[in-house]
């Protein structure tokens, strides 16, 4: 078992580190971003998932220095792609509602970009609908400031919960990730098609960019563009990365 103790030696000792899945234009398929995805390096567990320490870093309250490490990180490494010509690319970054409505992120996210150089517009905030559990004001006026601020708001899983469309009606949000679990019944059901089509539809009613999650194949992207989704993400195109990996993949084919 993970312990509060574990988790806070593995950030001093800087064993955490963020791979990278690439999010392509649905016309086109040309890379538009990268979504920020964390790993913890354990000297002797080897490699963690979230899945196995993120309930533990929100309960104990570790989130929010790890979020801070995230967003240093990931805003640092954009700045050193670009440095190589890996240019013009957001970084999509996943906040848990904790750390999205901690009083310093605001702060601590123009000190970042300030520091690397970019702009805010390039830095996607991914919440869930799990933020829709706290307080509605408190995260209404967090989501205005930011998006005052330059950041654009996406939601992540979108359709998986049961509050999905309060999130549309009370948020002023940029763009939606519609949930993997429809992605992957696209083409095999028809009702998938259906709401993935109805998504899509009221985004572009509400003026917001979609992004398809979990694409594994070449008949969902053909669908998903017809559809008119805006990007997509998934291992069609390619898993999450590692930062040489991706330096590699850009030296040989541009
Ligand atoms: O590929 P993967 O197993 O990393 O992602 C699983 C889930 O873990 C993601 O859906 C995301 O919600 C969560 N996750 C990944 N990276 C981060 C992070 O940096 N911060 C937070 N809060 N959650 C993350
Ligand atoms: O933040 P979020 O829950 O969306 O994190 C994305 C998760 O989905 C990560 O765990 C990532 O590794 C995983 N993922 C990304 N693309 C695919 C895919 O095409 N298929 C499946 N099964 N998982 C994917
Ligand atoms: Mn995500
Ligand atoms: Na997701």
């Amino acid at each position: 078992m993970l312990s509060e103790m574990n988790l806070r030696k593995g950030l001093d000792l800087n064993e955490f580190e963020l791979h990278y899945q690439p999010q392509v234009n649905c016309r086109t398929g040309e890379v538009v971003g990268f979504e920020a995805l964390l790993r913890w390096r354990h000297p002797e567990r080897g490699l963690i998932f979230p899945a196995d320490f993120i309930d533990l870093a929100e309960s104990t309250g570790l989130i929010t220095p790890i979020g801070e490490w995230v967003i240093k990180e990931s805003t640092m490494q954009i700045n050193r792609w670009k440095k190589i010509g890996i240019d013009n690319v957001s970084i999509s970054i996943n906040l848990s509602p904790r750390h999205f409505l901690h009083h310093t992120l605001p702060f601590y996210l123009d000190k970042c970009i300030t520091e690397a150089g970019i702009k805010a517009e390039k830095v996607v905030l991914e919440i869930t609908e799990n933020v829709a559990l706290e307080d509605q004001q408190a995260v209404t006026s967090r989501i205005n400031l930011l998006k005052d601020m330059g950041y654009a708001i996406s939601i992540d899983d979108f359709g998986k919960g049961y509050s999905a469309f309060i999130y549309l009606q009370h948020f002023p949000v940029r763009e939606i990730k519609i949930d993997r679990e429809f992605i992957s019944e696209l083409g095999n059901n028809s009702k998938s098609t259906g709401i993935v089509q109805t998504i899509i539809h009221l985004a572009e009613m509400l003026g917001l960019r979609t992004i398809g999650e979990g694409v594994e194949t070449k008949e969902q992207w053909d669908i998903l563009k017809q559809l008119g989704c805006s990007d997509l993400q998934g291992y069609y195109f390619s898993r999450p990365l590692e930062v040489d990996v991706i330096n590699k993949l850009f030296e040989e084919y541009g």
